[in-house]
């Protein structure tokens, strides 16, 4: 498949695209007209694909199951203003990524069965996902040299069993070596200005899913001051680091520009409240917004807070849900938008995991209508 180009930084274009982030159900996206399309960049489903037939975007799935009242939402990324030009349909390199973008922004998405990796070996070892967790992020990276969206500014990873041991060491701290090891050999940083992420376990037999944003704007990195850097932790937590930053924003855009990496009790560089699952919750909004503090001390001013996020919780135990609700109803404003999944977060002893995205309320968001 041939490429769109779209002409390269026509003015004005940095303010122009305003991202939008919505979680709508199949049943709503199956009746947008044909207009509304021009303008999706990727649509992400939760336990499954969804079935979205003929749809000429990207369109995968994390392989996480919803809990609550979940059922049938998929993520929708578009761009809000009509007079974006988006690349034609979906192009799809022959690895396998799938992506979709404007002048400023691209999302891609790419899935992999470690077993067509396995390159001789036994099925179930950590040779199969380190080749297919590194082929991923080349071919990530192979697509953002093509259309010169060289930030990678956030990206979701999914992989089957993150917690099982594989020759002597967590899947989790396997993945973490790829992971590096294909920044590392792309050239890119391993510190410092590395992607906004989130890593989780996805039931046994899932591929491992990757999707992604991208832009040509420089995006600007936040630490959270609570925090260690993830990839400055010391090796008790695995050989090689985890190569994230706590959230990043892209200051110089409109809509939807705040992203925060999965968030977790974690203080310093331990996890906190260890089988409290409520004091677990509560930990992690404070985390979070010790990093919206952070990032109006970035960007000056106080653009973004805890009242224009949608968020994404991620509940390892199923059990545990009704007790992470009702922390987060009693400390977010009423009608936040969350959406729950089960999944395993990559420390054991992490009960729950909370990503968050939002917009800023500074003169840069334009605000164009849905
Ligand atoms: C933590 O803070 C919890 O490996 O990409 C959060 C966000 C976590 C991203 C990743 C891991 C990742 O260390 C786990």
């Amino acid at each position: 498949m041939t490429t769109t180009r779209i002409s390269p930084r026509h003015a004005g274009a940095l303010s122009a695209s305003a991202l939008k982030l919505d979680y709508f159900s199949f049943e709503k996206i199956a009746a947008q007209p044909p207009s509304w399309w021009q303008n999706v960049l990727g649509i992400v489903g939760f336990e499954k694909l969804p079935a979205l037939d003929g749809a000429q975007v990207p369109v995968t799935a994390s392989m996480t199951p919803s809990l609550g009242a979940n059922d049938n939402i998929c993520e929708v990324w578009r761009i809000g203003n009509p007079e974006t030009q988006l690349s034609n349909g979906a192009a799809a390199t022959a690895s396998g990524v799938r992506y979709r973008f404007c002048d400023e922004l691209l999302f891609g998405s790419i899935t992999i069965e470690e077993r067509d990796s396995l390159d001789g070996r036994t099925a179930g070892d950590a040779g199969a996902l380190l080749r297919a967790t590194e082929k991923a992020y080349q071919e990530i990276f192979a697509v953002l040299a093509e259309t010169e969206h060289t930030h990678l500014i956030r990206v979701w990873n999914y992989l089957p069993e993150i917690n099982r041991e594989a020759d002597g060491d967590e899947r989790y701290h396997h993945f973490n070596s790829a992971r590096r090891m294909a920044f590392h050999n792309s050239g890119r940083a391993t510190v410092g200005t590395v992607p906004a992420a989130c890593a989780l376990g996805s039931p046994a037999g899932s591929p491992i899913s990757i999707y992604f944003l991208a832009t040509r704007q420089r995006p600007r990195m936040i630490e959270n001051p609570r925090q260690v850097s993830a990839y400055h932790y010391p090796q008790q937590y695995g050989v090689h680091s985890p190569i994230f930053s706590r959230a990043c924003v892209l200051s110089e855009s409109a809509g939807t520009n705040l992203f925060v990496s999965g968030t977790a009790s974690i203080v310093g560089h331990e996890t906190i409240h260890p089988g409290d699952v409520a004091a677990q919750t509560r930990e992690t909004v404070a985390n979070i917004d010790a990093l919206l503090n952070e990032a109006n001390r970035v960007v000056g001013g106080s653009r973004y807070s805890l009242d224009a996020l949608k968020f994404k919780v991620y509940v390892r135990r199923p059990a545990d849900f009704a007790a992470i609700d009702s922390a987060l109803t009693s400390t977010l404003r009423p009608r936040a938008p969350i959406v729950y999944l089960q999944a395993d977060v990559c420390r054991g002893d992490l009960l729950v995991e909370i990503e968050a995205t939002g917009e800023s309320a500074g003169p840069h968001n334009l605000g164009y209508a849905e």
